[in-house]
C-alpha cells in the first residue's frame, strides 16, 4: 500500500450475471480513485472495456488432460491468485460469490505463507452462493469453511446477511452489509435517445425484464402479467438476456397469444439505453438476494413491479418507487403494473420517486467508499 493506494486483485465469474457486473463496475471504480486493480477469472469480464488506466486482467488457464473429465477450475484458479499477488504484491483479493473463489483464495493465501508473504481475502456473498448453491450437501461445508476462512465478508443485502447465519452458522463471521450500487451518470433516462421506441411505437407503454433466465426469475409469471397489464392497456413485453427458461418464454408468450408484442431482444452488455425507453421493470423471481437489475431500472426512472423476494424490499419501496406482492401473485402484480401505467401522473411521480431514492441510497460513489473502509480495515 502507496499513500492509501492499494492494490487489489478481484475475482468473479465474469460472463453474465449480476456478481460479475458489479464486480467489475468495483474494480473500474476503485481504479479511477487510483488503486492498481487486477482481475483475475477464466475470462475478461463482461463489461470490462478494453484498456482502462490501473486495470489489469489475468487470465486464468485451465489446463486439458484427457484424464480430467471435469478440469480443476479451482486450482487453476489459485495457483494464479497466489502468482498474481506475488508478482504484483497484492495487498488484497477481494472475491465475489463464495463457491469456488473463496476456497481458491484461502489456497493461493495458504501457498504465500511458505513464500512469507500475506494477502487479505474478502469475501462478498451475492445470493444464491449461500440461498442455494452453497446449501448443497455437496457443497455446504466447504462453503462454511471458506467464508469461515475469510479476513473479511461482505452481503449484499441485510437479507443475505441474515441467510448466512441461518444457513450456515459462522459464530466467529462478521457479515457486513454494502449494498449494490449504480452509476447515476451511466443510468440517467435523459442521456439517451430512444431508439428502441422507434421500434414499438410510441402508443404502447413498455414493460422490459432484464435476467439470465433462470428458474428463479419466474419467467412465465413475467408473460402472464404482462398479458393481464396488455388487456388494459396497449403495451409491449421486452425481454432482455438469455438463459435455459427463454424457450419456456417464447413458448408461453405464443399460448397466451401476446407473442406478435414481445419482443426477445438476447443478451445485451449496455442496459441504461434500453431502460430509458421502459416504462415498467417486472421482476417476480422466486428470491432474490437484491436483485440489481431493479436498481438499475430505478436509477433510470422506470417503476418497478417485483416479489416480495429476500432483498428486493431494500431495494423497492412499495408504493412509492414500485410495487411489492407476494412471489407468484401474478394478479396482483398485473393490477399494480396498471395502477401505475394508466395515470400519467402517477407514473411520473413514481418515476422520479425512483431515480432519485435509487441515487440517495445506492450511489457509486457512496458505496465505493464504503469498500475502502472496509478494505482499510481489514488491512488494518
Ligand atoms: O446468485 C446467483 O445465482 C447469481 C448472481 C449473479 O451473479 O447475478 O445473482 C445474485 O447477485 C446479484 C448481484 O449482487 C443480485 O443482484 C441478485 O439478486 C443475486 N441473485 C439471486 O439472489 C437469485
Amino acid at each position: 500500500m502507496e499513500g492509501g493506494r492499494l492494490k487489489i486483485g478481484i475475482t468473479c465469474y465474469p460472463t453474465y450475471g449480476g456478481s460479475g457486473a458489479m464486480a467489475t463496475e468495483l474494480g473500474l471504480a476503485l481504479a479511477a480513485r487510483g488503486h492498481e486493480v487486477h482481475f483475475i477469472a477464466y475470462q475478461q469480464p463482461f463489461r470490462l472495456p478494453d484498456f482502462v488506466p490501473r486495470v489489469f486482467f489475468h487470465e486464468v488457464d485451465v489446463g486439458r488432460y484427457p484424464l480430467f473429465e471435469y478440469p480443476p477450475y479451482d486450482l487453476a484458479l489459485a495457483v494464479r491468485m497466489h502468482d498474481v499477488v506475488r508478482q504484483h504484491r497484492l495487498d488484497l483479493l477481494h472475491v465475489h460469490y463464495a463457491i469456488p473463489h473463496a476456497t481458491s483464495a484461502w489456497i493461493a493465501r495458504e501457498m504465500l505463507g511458505k513464500v512469507g508473504q500475506d494477502v487479505q481475502v474478502i469475501t462478498t456473498l451475492h445470493g444464491t452462493d449461500i440461498t442455494i448453491v452453497g446449501q448443497d450437501p455437496s457443497f455446504h461445508s466447504i462453503t462454511k469453511f471458506s467464508i469461515e476462512k475469510s479476513d473479511g465478508l461482505t452481503a449484499v443485502s441485510d437479507y443475505l446477511r441474515r441467510e448466512t447465519y441461518t444457513a450456515f452458522g459462522c459464530s466467529s463471521c462478521d457479515v457486513e452489509v454494502i449494498h449494490n450500487f449504480i452509476d447515476p451518470l451511466v443510468y440517467d433516462r435523459s442521456r439517451y435517445s430512444h431508439a428502441l421506441r422507434g421500434q414499438i411505437g410510441a402508443s404502447r407503454r413498455v414493460l422490459m425484464h432484464i435476467s439470465n433466465f433462470r428458474p428463479v426469475k419466474r419467467v412465465r409469471d413475467i408473460i402472464e402479467i404482462f398479458a393481464a397489464v396488455n388487456r388494459e392497456i396497449p403495451s409491449a413485453l421486452v425481454m432482455v438476456g438469455d438463459g435455459p427458461d427463454r424457450g419456456i418464454a417464447e413458448q408461453h408468450a405464443r399460448s397466451l397469444g401476446v407473442e406478435s408484442s414481445t419482443f426477445f431482444l438476447g443478451k445485451i452488455d449496455a442496459v441504461a439505453p434500453l431502460l430509458a425507453s421502459a416504462d415498467l421493470f417486472l421482476l417476480p423471481s422466486q428470491s432474490e438476494s437484491f436483485g440489481l437489475s431493479a436498481l438499475e431500472a430505478l436509477a433510470c426512472g422506470v417503476p418497478v413491479v417485483a416479489s416480495k423476494a429476500g432483498g428486493l424490499a431494500e431495494v423497492v419501496i412499495d408504493g412509492v418507487t414500485g410495487a411489492l406482492r407476494e412471489v407468484g401473485d401474478v394478479p396482483a402484480m398485473a393490477q399494480a403494473a396498471v395502477e401505475i401505467l394508466r395515470d400519467r401522473e402517477r407514473w411520473r411521480s413514481v418515476s422520479e420517486a425512483a431515480a432519485l431514492d435509487a441515487r440517495a441510497r445506492f450511489a457509486q460513489e457512496d458505496i465505493v467508499a464504503q469498500y475502502e473502509a472496509y478494505y482499510q480495515r481489514a488491512l488494518g
